[in-house]
């Protein structure tokens, strides 16, 4: 009998933070983390893929804990020359982080695939996880405020999530493959988690790529996610606004909505216990707990939470 894998669908930093948790009460070497790639952009030249980085840094033990994001103590003297250079640099990359997206960016332009530098990069950091990008095709998360639209990082980063927002889209999705292994790593597993990562933007991206929801909606391992929204508010990031702008409510009950074909059970926190029946009435079935992470060992529990749910 092989052994039970599990499946965990992840955006940045929320995502990762759960699966600091998560690798160190379920082995690593049994977790395929599927990452977004809707936030990738080019920037300087180089592609960057800034929630399969958040994920690697992390899970390696190496990201900067206060930021959620790059390497921790990096040095950013290439920004400061490039800003001497008049060039625009709103998008912080370190030094060392700029190592990782030069190497990409080469690999990339000898004509392999993101989700082969993905297992390049990641050996090299010394993850035994597996983190696929959803997709090897261009797929870009763009958000439309009046009449102009903007990549989702000039959104968050240089405009601070300030514009009002009336639509996302997912540029290039339509025709994008799940990456290779994603489908039959989906079949298999035991179980699958939905990241407390934003459900508009990072997990409605991965989603968006037609096979993923689809084979997701035919999968016999159950489904679990956790609510990214507490009390109406995000934990970080914008995920209250977006879906606001696409008009779902920014609630559990809201994140409920948005995976209702999909779902077995959504974790939500005890502050939110009051929206369980209508979210039951969706056909979700709900877990109430403490789901604010803290430390490491809020985040081993909340792990453990789930895998009990997962049957694991
Ligand atoms: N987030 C910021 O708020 N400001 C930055 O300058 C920034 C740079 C950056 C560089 C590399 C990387 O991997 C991530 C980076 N992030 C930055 C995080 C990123 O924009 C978002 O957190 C994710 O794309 C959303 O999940």
């Amino acid at each position: 009998m092989p052994k039970p894998t599990i499946v965990a669908l992840a955006g940045g930093v929320g995502a990762a933070r759960f699966l600091e948790g998560l690798v160190r009460v379920w082995p690593q070497n049994r977790l395929t983390v599927i990452g977004n790639v809707g936030d990738d952009i080019e920037i300087h030249g180089l592609h960057i893929s800034p929630d399969l980085d958040i994920v690697a840094y992390t899970l390696g033990g190496m990201v900067d804990d206060q930021k959620g994001w790059g390497f921790r103590d990096d040095t950013f003297h290439t920004q400061h020359m490039l800003a001497q250079y008049g060039c625009q640099t709103w998008f912080n990359l370190g030094d060392r982080d700029l190592a990782t997206h030069i190497y990409r960016t080469e690999q990339l332009r000898k004509g392999k695939r993101l989700s082969q530098v993905t297992r390049e990069l990641t050996a090299q950091l010394g993850l035994k996880t597996k983190l696929l990008p959803a997709t090897d095709n261009q797929l870009r998360t763009y958000i439309v405020s009046g009449h102009r639209r903007m990549h989702f990082q000039e959104y968050m980063v240089l405009r601070r999530t300030e514009p009002n927002v009336s639509r996302v889209l997912f540029l290039g999705v339509r025709s994008a493959k799940p990456a290779p292994g994603i489908v039959q790593a989906l079949r298999n597993a035991s179980g699958v988690i939905i990241c407390p990562s934003n459900p508009v933007v990072s997990i409605g991206a991965i989603l968006a790529v037609p096979r993923i929801r689809a084979t997701l909606r035919k999968i016999h391992g159950k489904i679990v996610a956790i609510s990214p929204i507490v009390g109406g508010k995000t934990i970080k990031g914008p995920a209250d606004k977006l879906m606001k702008a696409v008009g779902v409510e920014a609630t559990a009950l809201g994140v409920a909505n948005l995976y209702s074909d999909l779902l077995d059970t959504l974790v939500i926190d005890e502050i939110d216990r009051s929206l369980a029946p209508q979210i039951q009435e969706l056909g979700v079935k709900v877990l109430v707990t403490d789901t604010i992470m803290k430390n490491l060992n809020d985040k081993m529990r909340l792990a453990r939470v789930v895998l009990r749910e997962l049957g694991s």
